[in-house]
């Protein structure tokens, strides 16, 4: 695994070697060194040495793919492969990626810059790479069979075009997409503004992940490709809570988030203690009278968006997916609710057939996350994490935000949990509580019903014979 410092020696010998190449014809042909990344942390903000300045982006669990110049062109290397990628401590899946990883490393460009991609296949079958929301010639476009043919395994395409527009972006296959993304492969893409942009506000963070889901029984490393909604893993740059990073802020930081979604359904993406806008689109940013405040934004298939806040609330912030199972880990689908059933009488039959039997979810699926069950190999528990006030029960698309006053410019560490000032922590409440005033004109039905109530009548189920009526 790659230390963040192996990982900036490795990004500054790349780089040195760039500047060192020659601009021979050699060199324009050569490949660029491809650069591999396999520690699941959050890698520091990659600063551009060369090229047009700008201020990058951290990606969440992940990293930015570092380049060279050729003759004015920024060059780029990514080799589509199998990769293992660790989704929590304790789960590893077999996904396919790039570089080393799943999703595969954020490409960081300036508007007007010329991009040349070289694409190396090293998977069993062809693929092909579409640059998701671009403005770009036809053929570079990457949908295999109408703009290019498939790049066959071991082969090495090139894509080239000019980042025209700045915005928020992906990358992932056009070919055999349903497999190739069900199996992990996608990545960001960011082009920065090239000049002072009326609608682009300078942040002191800028954040991005993708949203994306697999389906990986418990005990098992490979994703069902075939599954179209029943998806068990609903994850941020393929990493589910508690393996998510935390994003953090200094106090009054202003904070961009940009997250795409390569799922299947939506997302309501929701912030504790801050209200954000949404600042940009797919097509690139928000009018300013285009913008409100909003706590939730409901990013759906396909769509990127950009939302900025200022962080002004110390503490340790829920952020989070607000559909609730996709905030939980590993997971059946066809458990029936159990709340308030009362299995007394039945547990004690079924532990005479077998000794181990539990009851689940009789109260609520809360125990859950402190039960010590056995699990399977290679899967998490439901609903994990532990706060500095117990099970945190929360897994999947969940992390924090966490502002602090002391947090340097610059420093991405987990600045561990929020010290909460004293008396300012939910408490028991012991005393009596008085009698609330209670309106008199209590709320009434808006219409009274026309007929009158029909006694109760207990249905006769009379079953169906034979289809004959349809
Ligand atoms: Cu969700």
């Amino acid at each position: 695994m790659t230390s963040r410092r192996d990982f900036f020696k490795a990004a500054a010998l790349t780089g040195g070697a760039v500047a060192a190449a020659s601009v021979s014809k050699v060199a324009m042909s050569a490949l660029p060194e491809p650069v591999l990344q396999t520690s699941p942390d959050t890698m520091p903000p990659l600063v551009p040495n060369t090229g047009r300045p700008y201020n990058p982006v951290v990606t969440l669990n992940g990293w930015t793919l570092p380049w060279r110049m050729n003759q004015g062109v920024k060059e780029f290397h990514l080799v589509a492969e199998p990769v293992l990628r660790e989704m929590a401590p304790g789960m590893t899946a077999h996904l396919w990626g790039y570089n080393g990883q799943s999703p595969g490393p954020t490409i960081e460009v300036v508007e007007g810059d010329r991009v040349r991609i070289f694409v190396t296949n090293k998977l069993p079958e062809h693929t092909s790479v579409h640059w998701h929301g671009q403005r770009l010639p036809n053929g570079m476009d990457g949908v295999t069979g109408l703009n290019q043919p498939g790049i066959p395994a071991g082969k090495t395409f090139v894509y080239e075009f000019e980042a025209r527009r700045p915005g928020t972006f992906m990358y992932h296959p056009h070919a055999d997409e349903m497999v190739q993304m069900a199996m992990g492969m996608m990545g960001f893409w960011v082009t920065h503004p090239k000049n002072k942009h009326p609608l682009i506000s300078d942040v002191d963070r800028d954040y991005c992940f993708l949203l994306n889901a697999y389906d990986i029984d418990p005990g098992a490393y490979t994703p069902k490709i075939m599954t179209m909604l029943d998806f068990n893993l609903w994850t941020w740059n393929s990493r589910l809570f508690p393996g998510i990073s935390p994003l953090v802020a200094r106090k009054n930081d202003r904070v961009r988030l940009r997250v795409g979604n390569l799922t299947m359904t939506n997302h309501p993406i929701h912030i504790h203690g801050h209200e954000f806008e949404v600042t940009g689109t797919d097509g690139g940013p928000t009018p300013k009278a285009g913008r409100w405040p909003e706590v939730t934004v409901d990013i759906a298939v396909g769509q990127m968006r950009q939302m900025e806040f200022i962080a002004s609330e110390e503490g340790d912030w829920a952020f989070h997916c607000h559909k609730s199972h996709h905030t939980m880990n590993a997971m059946g689908h066809d458990v029936p609710t159990m709340i308030g059933v009362d299995h007394r009488g039945m547990t004690k039959k079924i532990t005479k057939l077998i000794p181990d039997y539990m009851v689940m979810g009789e109260r609520g699926m809360a125990d859950m996350s402190e039960m010590q069950m056995p699990l399977p190999d290679n899967t998490l528990p439901m609903m994990t994490g532990e706060g500095p006030f117990g099970s945190v029960e929360m897994g999947g698309m969940f992390s924090m935000l966490k502002v602090r006053k002391d947090q340097k410019p610059g420093d991405y560490s987990d600045p561990g949990w929020y010290k909460h000032p004293e008396g300012t922590i939910a408490y028991e409440f012991t005393g009596e509580l008085a009698k609330p005033a209670r309106s008199s004109g209590a709320g009434q039905p808006s219409m009274k019903l026309a007929q009158k109530q029909q006694p109760h009548i207990e249905l006769k189920v009379r079953k169906p014979t034979g289809h004959a009526g349809h």
